[in-house]
């Protein structure tokens, strides 16, 4: 009898892959330089702080494929701003994302072309869908890693300059007892 294949495996409890070669691409503090509001909080730390990870099965990248990655986004701050992605929009911009949250917590900043803000609370079950012209982040908002499930069209691509020149309209930043707040230029409020 054919002895049936063993896919790749993701461990849902700790965002881990394996069985099957990984494409990874890990991004430190020196890759986000100027990202976070507070520049000599960021001049403290070294540059080769990791901040996030994410492991990809090989695709082969043509129309009609799908991309699946696993985000792992460190736990920490730069002075009171809690670690996040670069973020970005999709190159193809109508394309559309899913993101499923495995492990840790943390909020899914999204900002759509007109610049209207929203969060997601991100945790293990959680499920997102992105819809395509929405620019998308992770924000890890707990004391562990903060791990994420994400598939998308392999045409979609990445388009990180709209989002660098436009910059996310809000930011979540820790405030006296640590609790997330979300600041939008001026007003700060309290989402616990
Ligand atoms: C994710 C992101 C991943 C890293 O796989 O690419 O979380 O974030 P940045 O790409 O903004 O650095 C995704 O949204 N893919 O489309
Ligand atoms: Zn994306």
């Amino acid at each position: 009898m054919m002895t049936p294949m063993i896919p790749p495996i993701l461990d849902f409890a700790t965002g881990k892959l394996g069985g099957a070669e990984l494409v990874e691409k890990s991004t430190t503090l020196a890759d986000l330089q100027g990202l976070f509001a507070d520049p000599r909080a960021e001049a403290a730390l070294s540059p080769d702080t990791p901040l996030y990870r994410v492991a990809m099965l090989p695709g082969n990248g043509g129309e009609g494929d799908l991309n699946m990655g696993v985000t792992h986004l460190e736990a920490g701050m730069i002075g009171n701003e809690f670690f996040m992605t670069r973020g970005h929009i999709h190159a193809r911009a109508e394309q559309a994302e899913y993101y499923f949250g495995l492990c840790g917590r943390g909020l899914l900043l999204l900002q759509d072309m007109a610049g209207v803000c929203r969060l997601e609370q991100v945790f293990p079950g959680s499920v997102h869908h992105i819809p395509g012209h929405v620019a998308h982040r992770l924000v890890n908002t707990g004391e562990t890693q903060l791990s994420a499930l994400a598939v998308w069209p392999a045409i979609a691509g990445h388009d990180y300059r709209l989002m660098a020149e436009r910059g996310f309209g809000l930011r979540v930043v820790a405030g006296k007892e640590g609790e997330p707040c979300v600041v939008s230029s001026e007003v700060s409020v309290s989402i616990t």
